[in-house]
């Protein structure tokens, strides 16, 4: 070749542009910088480029984990966790994570490679056929495949506002080989590209309904405020806040909702719970459904007289989402809007009364939730002031309370059956957005993954207290914590088991009980094979020491913590979900 048609090659290549690149600046001019995701044929040249042009490219082990990563960077960030995986097999083990997405709220999107089109549709048997968007449209907020090159930036703007806008949810985008090669003229292509304005637009409440609220809130007698995941996932921290403290209502937080306000806040019921729900005669829900979490706002729990009887609630219910209201009980007060929008517009139409015009609700109502608050307060203090040998889920978390209270930045993972239950009622958390747990699925396998993410976005310390069973579902990912280095203490509290390590096989064969693991497993060399620190802990100070150490050392820390296997209890808080305990109803 001579000088010159070298010359004349390499402006021809400069004027062009590729699929890969195309996606990588679409991604890059909507401020996308991470990309949570695992390589191989056709994408594997996308996480190369994505890595060269300065994303963030996270390789995981399993599809799965880099899905739950995604949807959780979304969640803490309001902006679309990127989940890249190849084709069918990959696709489908991301599916998971973008089902999971959808049902939680969460703004994800799978992207995930395809193989030849007219191969697919005529089912000639590529390598990895599948129609991938067909299979993910109902698990989907929504779905997209882009075609041609030209089309890469509608396709990524699409995406993300599907994901982001309204109630958020987990988007697809197939992506087909054949198109991460194309080329197009550089200029057309970069003109192509659209930077999503505004992709989460305020959703302003109507007058008449912010007053419809604020009219029945006024009228209650015993106030209550459920606060959920949509309400942390807003960020309106600082009016959620003045809400409570300015109307002196008292509320509960639904898990991940924890820390909103401080757990140790003086309005918080948590610790009253099964006495708020059934009293309460008015219920503001922000930004929380009534599903089974919250026994679909009826029945026992809610003072009903029987399993599906409604309690006698009047209910406001804050939500983005227009078709939310009603599903279970009647919503005397529905509030559409986005809750910046919603709990603003309910304190600006508190602020024009004179005073406030705003009483707080009776110390009768007020003083019955802090007599059964403290009392169960103190009661609780009482048993994790034991230390029983072997420990149990006490013992171990009024250390894992106490690590938390001094570290209040720290991320915190939670998943398993009683390793979630009892976490989540001992261990207060303090800041806004900090737990993050097994969600409206009640889902195992999400740990390792949040981790990650978790880590990634916050750039804080994480703790994760995990199930061993939970835990095995992502295990796998130690690896992947080692590898970037990044500062997570995992706490496995290890019962031997699902629920609990003592079933027996009923036949007397070799075979143990299903819910049964290996005795006395060392979940700490797992991660000692990659270089993070193993500790096997047996009682609460050596569980202490190495905790705090880790928090020191910010070093990749896996903390075996040896539980008495007979201590939990079957499924956890939910025993009256199996079909077994509904037969005895
Ligand atoms: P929890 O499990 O904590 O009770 P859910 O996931 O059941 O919470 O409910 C979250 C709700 O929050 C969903 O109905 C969703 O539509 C709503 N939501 C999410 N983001 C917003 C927002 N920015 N503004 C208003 N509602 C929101
Ligand atoms: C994807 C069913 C709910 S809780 C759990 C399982 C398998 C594990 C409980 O054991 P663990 O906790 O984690 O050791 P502990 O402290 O009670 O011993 N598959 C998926 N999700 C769920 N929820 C299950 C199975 C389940
Ligand atoms: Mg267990």
């Amino acid at each position: 070749m001579n000088d010159l048609s070298a010359t004349n090659a390499e402006s021809q290549a400069q004027s062009t542009i590729d699929g890969f690149q195309l996606v990588i600046d679409a991604l890059k001019l909507n401020d996308i910088d991470t990309i949570y995701g695992l390589p191989g044929i056709p994408i594997t040249d996308l996480t190369r480029r994505a890595q060269a042009s300065g994303l963030r490219m996270l390789s995981f082990r399993h599809e799965q984990n880099a899905g739950y990563a995604a949807s959780i960077a979304g969640f803490l960030t309001q902006k679309p966790g990127i989940c890249l995986t190849v084709s069918a097999p990959g696709f489908l083990n991301g599916l998971n994570a973008l089902a999971h997405a959808t049902v939680n709220c969460f703004p994800m999107i799978l992207i995930s490679g395809s193989s030849e089109r007219e191969v697919v549709d005529l089912q000639q048997g590529d390598y990895e056929e599948m129609d991938q968007l067909a299979v993910s449209k109902p698990v989907a907020k929504a779905a997209f495949r882009v075609l041609h090159a030209e089309d890469i930036g509608v396709g990524i703007a699409r995406a993300i506002r599907a994901a982001l806008s309204g109630r958020p949810g987990g988007v697809y985008l197939d992506l087909p080989a054949k198109l991460f090669a194309q080329s197009i003229d550089a200029a057309a292509g970069k003109n192509s590209l659209i930077k999503v304005v505004d992709p989460a637009p305020k959703q302003i409440p109507a007058p008449d309904a912010v007053k419809r609220a604020l009219d029945l809130l006024k009228g209650a007698k015993k106030p209550l405020i459920i606060l959920g995941k949509g309400a942390a996932y807003a960020q309106a921290d600082a009016d959620i806040r003045a809400l409570v403290e300015k109307t002196g209502i008292p509320y509960l937080p639904m898990s991940m909702a924890k820390g909103l306000l401080p757990d140790t806040h003086e309005l918080c019921a948590s610790a009253a719970r099964s006495y708020v729900l059934p009293e309460a005669d008015v219920v503001m829900l922000i930004g929380a459904r009534l599903n089974w979490l919250l026994s679909h706002g009826k029945g026992k729990t809610w003072g009903g007289k029987s399993s599906k009887a409604w309690g006698g609630q009047k209910f406001i219910q804050i939500d983005i989402s227009p078709q939310e209201a009603d599903s279970n009980v009647r919503i005397d007060a529905p509030l559409v809007g986005d809750i910046g929008s919603c709990v603003a517009a309910l304190l600006a139409e508190m602020g024009k009364t004179a005073g406030g015009g705003w009483t707080k609700p009776s110390t009768e109502w007020l003083g019955a939730i802090f007599e059964l608050k403290s009392k169960n307060v103190e009661k609780m203090t009482e048993t994790l002031a034991k230390n029983p040998s072997p420990m149990n889920f006490h013992s171990a978390l009024n250390v894992v309370r106490d690590v938390v209270k001094a570290n209040p930045d720290a991320m915190f993972v939670n998943e398993g059956a009683n390793a979630l239950d009892f976490t989540r009622s001992i261990v207060d958390l303090y800041k806004p957005r900090k737990r993050i747990d097994v969600g409206t699925w009640g889902i195992m396998g999400v740990g390792m993954g949040y981790c990650v993410a978790a880590a990634v976005v916050s750039k804080q310390q994480v703790i994760a207290i995990e199930g061993d069973s939970a835990f095995g579902f992502s295990g796998m990912e130690v690896e992947t914590i080692c590898r970037y280095n990044l500062p997570v203490c995992i706490v496995i509290m290890n019962n031997n088991g699902v629920y609990k390590g003592t079933d027996v096989n009923p036949t007397g064969g070799s075979d143990v009980a299903p819910t049964v693991f290996v005795k006395d497993a060392r979940y700490d060399k797992l991660m000692e094979a990659f270089g993070g620190v193993g500790v096997h802990a047996t009682t609460p100070a050596e569980l202490r020491k190495a905790m705090e150490d880790a928090v020191r050392s910010k070093k990749p820390t896996l903390i075996n913590a040896v539980i008495d296997e007979t201590a939990g209890t079957e499924s956890g808080r939910i025993t009256s979900l199996n079909p077994a305990a509904a037969k005895k109803k």
